[in-house]
């Protein structure tokens, strides 16, 4: 295999596992900062100030049926290659997957069948779910040998700009593996100690288990207090992250493992009230199909019964598929006003424990959802620019699935799959396939004559854990052939698709990921090639968040960007994410990097655009920030498409922050009008 040598800034040196590898230009100009200064990062995991940057969803990722994604919580570690490679491979054609694969293809017992459910939408064509089966992740799950093994090492991951006989990582003090019974509250300290004695370094967990917490002592520990319930019984990791005080990226990560064990008498677990989830109050529109999926949770494992107290009239009730705990709710509102339900999950062991939940669904009529002047979709049209939104998982399956499809088909001409095609979700488990979501959100497009942004084929998060529990040597195939299996069946009808996601830092550097360890930063070129060769019509783009103002970390992308050219990695353009606060100002430092990135010869999406009213800002700020972004789009030949992270405010991921450009009850805000006259001038 031929190798260029790029620039040595570039080059990956060392172990990749415990070195943090610079970029070039990040080096030479920078001076490889480790700053973090971002406004708003969407990753999880920041080190300066853990806990504050969490993704705050807002309710708006989980797909209300019966389908979540597979763990993400770290798997367990695998010995890393002796060497990673260090440059990046020019121009040298992919050898073929092997056949057989790693893992089966999908077959026919992946294919999605037709949905029999009620859903609130979707005239145009049938809607498919996938096919029940249990897709319960046991691959490669921890053993009782496992844990008798003993506590894994520490994994220390040190910057080039770090001598570590000078400055020595930080350590943990007295952490070990835990044992606990189902029923039992456990804590775990965490007291991280820098040996130099500069400081008390930070801390960061990777995933909390559900219905843990992870709390700060304010004495330089943190404390992950938990007590698991039936259904957590087995072993578990749990992985934290110590930063250096002094340098930030020098860190020292442990992943301690958690058994939970059956008590001999399961009385003594506390049995715990049921919980009403999945529904909440939602404005729809007269003579919609409504459908609202109610599932009643229980944390101890067991299956609470639902009463629906008040139903409207002519609701039918139905339980869904495959879920014993949903039962779906169906009704046409035919006059407007509020509907209120009362809604009681009773617990299966005894009856007196019960949860109870209120919503209000208000009804309004078709005109109250009417927008004056031209949608968005025409006026961007004849300016010759894409006007996107990215697509809620199964918006079909919500009570306002009807109003929300319409709006979306009215307004834009193209759709990313914000979930849909996330790998958690599409392939659980080796071989395990769910293609409907996507099915789906890609037939509906073609109906309503949108085109479609696939997003994303490769990201270090919604991981399923099979993947992460691989070893080292296996990710690269894995990889190549995840990416020609979602590109054989979708390669045709979507033509843009965000191939590598979020690679770099905040301070420009490679993120540590399942990707980079194993195959340093020649992933990104792997990647690449590999969707070149499944889709080569697509335009393919590299994705991230903060780097359309300057900063290490838009100096990173330029210089990614430029080894990528030089090395003849097939790219065709930088997606920039861009969600901002309403007071952004920083347009001259967006325009000059927009610039720089077009005369690479690559095409700009503005991918994930959404402007978060933080205290004391307005909707007039937003709309501005709106407008000047458009502006800026317009006003660059090279930018192809003005993207937004969803359209109403009551699906945003950072729906506490309002960023969309309609409120939760589908009403357009200033940002909307911004968008309509801006996109009407000359
Ligand atoms: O909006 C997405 C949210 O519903 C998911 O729960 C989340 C999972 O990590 O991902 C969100 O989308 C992210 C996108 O895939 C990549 N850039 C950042 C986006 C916001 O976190």
């Amino acid at each position: 295999m031929m190798n260029l040598s790029l620039p040595a800034s570039f080059r990956l040196g060392g172990n990749a596992i415990h070195r943090v590898i610079g970029l070039c230009l990040v080096l030479i100009l920078a001076g490889c900062s480790s700053s973090s200064s971002s406004s708003d990062n969407p990753a999880e995991d920041m080190p300066v100030n853990p806990g504050t940057q969490m993704p705050d969803d807002g309710g708006a990722g989980d797909p209300p049926t019966a389908e979540p994604g597979g763990s993400t919580s770290g798997g367990t570690p695998t010995a890393p290659l002796e060497e990673p490679s260090t440059d990046v491979p020019v121009n040298v054609p992919l050898a073929p997957l092997p056949n057989p694969p790693l893992t089966p293809a999908p077959g026919a017992d992946s294919e999605p069948v037709r949905a029999s459910g009620p859903v609130s939408t979707v005239r145009e064509f049938f809607l498919v779910r996938n096919p029940d089966r249990n897709l319960d992740d046991t691959f490669g799950t921890l053993t009782d040998a496992d844990f008798d093994a003993g506590p894994l090492p520490a994994v220390i991951q040190t910057p080039d700009s770090v001598n570590p006989l000078t400055n020595a990582a930080p350590v943990f003090e007295n952490l070990n593996d835990v044992e606990v019974f189902a029923g039992q509250e456990l804590t775990v300290v965490f007291k991280p100690i820098d040996p130099d004695g500069a400081g008390i370094p930070g801390l960061f967990p990777n995933a909390i288990p559900a219905g843990a917490r992870y709390v700060d002592n304010f004495n330089g520990t943190r404390s992950l207090i938990w007590r698991p319930l039936q259904p957590q019984v087995g072993i578990r990791e749990f992985t934290i992250t110590a930063t250096d005080p002094v340098a930030p990226f020098y860190r020292t990560q442990r992943t301690i493992r958690i058994k939970v064990k059956m008590p001999s008498d399961p009385s003594t677990i506390v049995n715990l009230p049921p919980v009403v989830n999945l529904i909440r109050d939602h404005t729809v529109r007269v003579n919609d199909p409504v459908v609202a999926y109610i599932k009643a949770d229980d944390q101890n494992g067991t299956v609470p019964s639902l009463e629906i107290l008040n139903p409207p009239p002519g609701a039918t009730i139905t339980p869904h598929y495959s879920d014993p705990k949903i039962t779906i709710l169906s009704f046409v509102p035919r006059t407007t006003g509020d509907i209120e339900m009362r809604l009681l999950a009773r617990d299966a062991d005894d009856d007196t424990l019960t949860g109870s939940r209120t919503v209000k669904f208000e009804v309004l009529s078709e005109q109250a959802f009417q927008r004056p002047g031209a949608r968005l979709r025409e006026l961007a049209a004849a300016r010759d620019v894409l006007i996107g939104y990215a697509s809620l998982l199964g918006f079909y399956e919500r009570p306002d699935g009807a109003l929300y499809a319409d709006i979306a088909a009215e307004e834009f001409n193209l759709v990313t799959t914000e979930n849909s095609l996330k790998w958690d979700l599409v392939n659980p488990l080796p071989g395990q396939y769910r293609w409907a979501q996507a099915d789906n959100l890609v037939a509906h497009a073609k109906a309503r004559r949108q085109a479609v942004h696939g997003h994303t084929l490769l990201w270090h998060r919604q991981l399923p854990g099979w993947i992460q529990r691989t070893p080292l040597a296996d990710r690269e195939i894995h990889m190549r052939e995840f990416i020609d299996r979602v590109l054989q069946r979708y390669g045709n009808d979507i033509p843009i698709w965000d191939v590598v996601n979020e690679a770099l830092e905040e301070d420009g550097t490679f993120r540590q990921s399942t990707w980079f360890e194993a195959m340093g930063a020649s992933f990104i070129d792997i990647a690449f090639r590999q969707a070149r060769l499944s889709a080569p019509n697509a335009t393919l783009l590299y994705n991230d968040y903060d780097v359309s103002f300057d900063g290490p970390k838009a100096d990173g992308l330029i210089a990614l960007m430029q080894s990528l050219k030089d090395a003849g990695t097939p790219v065709d353009g930088v997606g920039f994410q861009m969600h901002l606060d309403a007071d952004f100002d920083r347009y001259d430092e967006v325009a000059g990097n927009f610039q720089t990135i077009a005369d690479m010869d690559l095409d700009i999406y503005i991918t994930e655009f959404d402007v978060s009213i933080r205290a004391g800002q307005t909707e007039e700020q937003q709309a501005d920030v709106y407008e000047q972004v458009l502006s800026l789009c317009l006003d660059q030949p090279r930018c192809k498409a003005f993207q937004t992270w969803g359209f109403t405010d009551m699906y945003s991921w950072r729906r506490q922050f309002n960023p969309l450009i309609m409120d939760n009850r589908y009403q357009v805000k200033p940002a909307y009008t911004a968008l309509q006259q801006r996109l009407s001038e000359n």
